[in-house]
């Protein structure tokens, strides 16, 4: 049946009205439903193996144009909508954002799932099902606050599969409810499955705020994601979720297996489970348990559970390398203790150097070693990361285990965040390149051969310039701003978090203020565009977003310094308005504290999209600079060797930095009349402290050379001809970062699937 019949159908049945009747909202969910009915299923994979990608967190983003780019029929439907008067964009408008992750690591499970399907791979994700999200971002008063951001409405993505498993915990059995979101690989007519789980009576949303009672399990466990850890219930909760995420995928892997015939001590043949940092580490206790109950002796429990395994590292940050309290797990999963235990003790009799151990001496159990010893792959996330663990984080591990340790550099899906996002460029792609590049990124490398052509680089300057237009106008609807779209569009996108610096960017913007107030004007008007959530419980990052909140209501109030200098936080940044945000970037921010971006995944979306880069020497701003060549990219900052030095020697000092002449007025600005009159005194006050005094993440050692860079990129960005080759240069190297790559990276050294 036609696209055109099935929808009317499908409107008449549901409002009684044809297709061309309804309004967005109707349309919105007759094309859902559609959708719907358009994925088929995979039948699961009979001789090989097939994966379960296990992650707290799934970033979606909104699932419809998306989905029907999948199933081919993006144009279709766009043109059917037109001829009654909407579109697609504004169809889509009426859909809510799933809202399922932080950040990075929620966002990569996506790209990666969307590879997986492309693909035409047999993997399924497997997670938990956040009522209200993360929370929703409001900014009021120059501050934070949060709300929920309930996103399941009664027609929703969510497929009820009437499949549920009953989940131990120490405090009596809970049901897991199984939900499935379709995943459609792109042309393969095949869906592969996100399976979320649920309780069976989920909790309605708090009526003020994201505070709600901890202790009430069976009904709040699916509330929030991440909900505050900075006290014991929130912490002794993650480890409820965490648990009922593993025990119940555990036994939808067992489930499938007996379906698919196969003996649970084959399996892992036909068995991959993919760790998505150690949130859902427990699949490994908690799968050796179900094992034992089905007649495996330890051994061989291990053995297949070992095999079965692979880990993925995402940070080097100490404080979020998770370890719990054994007391934590006595009371969430007790069934657990004697199985850790035993994994510490087979651990210890073969490595006894404590810093191998699984539990240390004050009976905290550190689930990343748990990972390394009973996985068969651990892999970093972009070379340089990779590096670091090897060398200096995990070195004692790599150092027994080199055989277990391997790099998969990040990928994005370009499909999302080209194809989708950004279709005059998609578009002109086409036409240079030819439209394989969609499926065989590596193509875009012959953009090169125009990077000489004056037209391909005036319409990209032209399709860049109707991008910000967009964005202007969202911005405008969204929040009620007017931008210049002729001004350098100036982007740090991402959590708010110190090592990220996002401080750093607020003192260059103090830099300019303080020019432009003595009357030295920047070349060409600039616009500093920020977008962060902060987590709900972490003070610092709370106040550099009230910096940068008030220096935002400085500058709009100042006419001098308005003209040539702005400053924007958009609210609730999320997925959606990464689409709209990333195509219309000039210069992207990439400032994180050399060895401490494990990889970024955002600077791979700017780049495809023909922003320039301005970074420092770390994650996989690393592997971009190599393939776009210095000239393409603006880097500065010490180098991680030199400041993983200075952190093992205790070497660094930010008030012999603060002393120096042009970086003593930009600090002290933060305790100015002019702020003070503003914002926060103590908040502003403790901030300052905080940069003279400790500056953990040492903005003030990069921060000249910094500025420097970025006044050269702002001057650079005056010559439009060569800025445009710079884009095309950065465009044309795009496609390594396609997580298609990765994924067949992945499949080829660790999964090896089908
Ligand atoms: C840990 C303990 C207690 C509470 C929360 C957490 C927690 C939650 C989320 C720890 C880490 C996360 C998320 C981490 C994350 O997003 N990491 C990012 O992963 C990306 C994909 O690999 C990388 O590109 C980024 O560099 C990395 O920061």
């Amino acid at each position: 049946m036609d696209i055109q019949s099935r929808l009317s159908e499908i409107t008449r049945a549901r409002y009684g009205l044809e297709a061309h009747g309804c309004d967005n909202t109707q349309l919105y969910h007759a094309l859902l439903q559609l959708t719907q009915e358009l994925c088929t299923g995979r039948p699961s994979p009979q001789g090989g193996r097939k994966l379960y990608y296990f992650s707290a967190e799934f970033l979606l983003g909104k699932l419809l144009s998306n989905n029907l780019l999948a199933l081919g029929l993006y144009d279709q439907v766009d043109e059917l909508l037109r001829q009654w008067g909407s579109c697609l964009a504004a169809v889509e408008e009426v859909e809510p954002e799933p809202s399922l992750g932080n950040g990075g690591l929620g966002r990569l499970a996506a790209c990666f799932l969307d590879s997986i399907a492309a693909l035409g791979l047999p993997g399924d994700g497997v997670g938990l099902n956040y009522h209200y999200g993360l929370f929703r971002q409001v900014l009021s008063h120059n501050r934070q606050q949060e709300l929920p951001n309930p996103w399941i409405e009664a027609d929703s993505w969510l497929i009820p599969t009437g499949v549920s498993f009953t989940v131990p915990f120490g405090s009596g059995p809970l049901k897991a409810v199984l939900w499935d979101i379709a995943i459609p690989g792109a042309h393969t007519g095949i869906a592969n499955r996100l399976h979320l789980f649920d309780v069976e009576h989920p909790a309605p949303a708090p009526e003020q705020g994201i505070d709600f009672d901890k202790t009430d399990i069976a009904h709040c466990l699916t509330s929030f994601l991440y909900p505050d850890d900075s006290d014991e219930n929130g912490r002794l909760l993650r480890v409820y979720q965490q648990y009922f995420m593993v025990s119940a995928g555990a036994q939808l892997i067992l489930k499938e297996l007996d379906e698919r015939g196969i003996d649970p001590r084959q399996l892992c043949q036909y068995v991959a489970i993919q760790i998505n940092d150690t949130h859902p580490s427990m699949v490994i206790p908690e799968l050796t348990r179900l094992l034992l109950e089905r007649g495996l002796s330890m051994n061989e429990a291990l053995h297949q559970v070992a095999h079965a395994c692979a880990y993925t590292n995402h940070t080097i940050l100490a404080e979020a390398l998770e370890k719990w309290p054994m007391s934590y797990i006595r009371t969430v999963a007790p069934q657990l203790e004697p199985i850790l235990r035993e994994l510490d003790r087979r651990a210890k009799s073969v490595f006894p150097d404590p810093r191998l151990a699984i539990i240390d001496d004050h009976d905290t159990v550190h689930m990343a070693h748990m990972d390394i010893h009973y996985s068969y792959s651990v892999n970093g996330v972009a070379a340089l990361h990779t590096q670091i663990l090897c060398k200096s984080e995990l070195k004692p591990f790599a150092d027994v285990y080199p055989h277990k340790f391997n790099n998969k550099t990040n990928g994005i899906t370009l499909r999302r965040w080209l194809e989708a996002c950004n279709p005059k460029l998609a578009q002109l792609l086409d036409q240079c390149v030819g439209p394989e590049w969609r499926r065989d990124t590596s193509r875009l490398e012959k953009l090169l051969d125009f990077a000489g052509d004056g037209q391909v680089l005036r319409r990209l300057l032209e399709i860049k310039r109707e991008n910000k237009q967009a964005l202007c106008r969202a911005l405008r609807e969204r929040q009620g701003i007017t931008l210049d779209p002729e001004s350098l569009f100036d982007i740090q996108v991402k959590r708010l978090h110190e090592y990220k610096r996002q401080q750093m960017n607020a003192l260059y913007v103090i830099r300019k203020y303080l020019e432009i107030k003595a009357g030295h004007l920047p070349p060409r008007p600039i616009t500093v565009i920020f977008g962060a959530k902060a987590a709900p419980a972490y003070v610092m990052a709370k106040r550099i977003i009230h910096l940068i909140l008030c220096l935002e209501q400085l500058i709009e109030a100042d006419p001098q310094v308005r003209p040539w200098l702005r400053v924007v936080m958009v609210e609730n940044y999320n997925v959606t308005w990464a689409e709209q945000l990333i195509p219309a970037c000039d210069l992207s921010e990439q400032i994180s504290l050399a060895s401490k971006e494990a990889s970024g995944t955002g600077n791979m979306k700017f780049m495809a999209n023909g922003a320039v880069t301005l970074g420092t020497m770390d994650g996989a701003n690393v592997e971009i600079a190599q393939l776009v060549g210095g000239d393409n990219i603006y880097t500065f900052g010490a180098s991680s060797d030199h400041v993983i030095g200075l952190y093992a020697h205790n070497g660094y000092h930010p008030w012999q930095y603060y002393e120096r002449s042009a970086v003593k007025p930009l600090v002290d600005f933060l305790i100015s009349p002019q702020l003070l009159s503003i914002g926060s005194e103590a908040d502003l006050r403790a901030l300052w402290e905080d940069m003279k005094g400790k500056d953990y993440f040492m903005a003030l050692l990069d921060v000249e050379d910094y500025i420097a860079v970025r006044d050269r990129a702002v001057l650079d960005y005056g010559n439009r001809s060569v800025w445009a080759r710079k884009a095309l240069v950065n465009i044309s190297k795009s496609g390594y970062f396609s997580s298609d790559r990765t994924i067949a990276q992945y499949n080829q050294d660790i999964w090896h699937l089908g």
